[in-house]
């Protein structure tokens, strides 16, 4: 808890517990369960494809170094501005940091959640996601809150089948197909492969911002003038 208020903190806007209209832009945060590849999709859209190695990095941040030490502190912000300026959180989606997933959305006024989902996902899994995002969906911090869910494709991995785009079994599996209007309207899902996104000005991910922006924007929600 201090640790994650001690992050807040540094954060420019920080007052009382609560970052909102003086952080000045919009905070997004990045949600899902562990390995769905949210630690790539930050750092594809802030840094591009231009960090190589970034399959290998990520599996070595996550191994303890000589000192027992993991090197990746799990949680990330960064800020972009391609389309518009946002903040972005992303946090872990081990079974222990989903407990502290709330405390982010508690003390930071939360614009939209990208919730990032493995197309190669087991049954079982897709369950635990579901369970999880649909909690969110309905949190009343949350009530106004863009949800982008971004399915990883994962084209290039030959362990695992490609996720069907025309079948599309993750918007109903995840419950996607039936929300209530009051989140149907705030809500979409994309389907995206995450390693190949070469930044920002991708349009693959240009297509996630643009309806961002409407959701945003609209009286409905948060009225925003982006
Ligand atoms: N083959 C393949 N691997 C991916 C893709 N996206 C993520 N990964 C890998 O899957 C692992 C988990 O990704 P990571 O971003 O660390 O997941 P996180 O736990 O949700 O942050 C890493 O080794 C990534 O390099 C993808 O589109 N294709
Ligand atoms: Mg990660």
């Amino acid at each position: 808890m201090s640790m994650i208020k001690s992050l807040f903190a540094k954060c420019a806007g920080f007052s009382g517990g609560i970052i909102s209209g003086n952080s000045e832009f919009p905070q997004f945060l990045i949600l899902g369960l562990e390995r769905s590849g949210k630690t790539t999709l930050l750092y594809r859209l802030k840094i591009g494809s231009g960090w190589q190695d970034i399959k290998a990095d990520m599996e070595r941040m996550r191994q303890p170094n000589e000192d027992g030490k993991v090197e990746d502190p799990g949680y990330h912000y960064e800020e972009l501005s391609r389309f518009f300026s946002v903040g972005v959180w992303e946090v872990p989606g081990t079974e222990a940091m989903r407990h502290l997933w709330k405390l982010f959305y508690h003390s930071i006024k939360i614009h939209c959640v990208i919730f990032v989902v493995d197309g190669a996902e087991s049954e079982d899994r897709i369950d635990v996601a579901k369970r999880h995002l649909h909690v969110l969906m309905n949190e009343a911090e949350l009530r106004n809150t863009c949800f982008c869910v971004v399915i990883n494709q994962r084209l290039d991995d030959k362990l695992n089948p490609v996720y069907d785009e025309k079948e599309d079994v993750l918007k109903y599996k995840l419950g996607l197909h039936e929300l209530h209007p009051s989140i149907d309207w705030r809500t979409k899902h994309f389907i995206i492969n995450i390693l190949e996104l070469k930044g920002e000005s991708d349009k693959e991910w240009a297509q996630v911002m643009m309806f961002a922006k409407e959701i945003l924007s609209s009286g409905k929600g948060f009225g925003l003038k982006l």
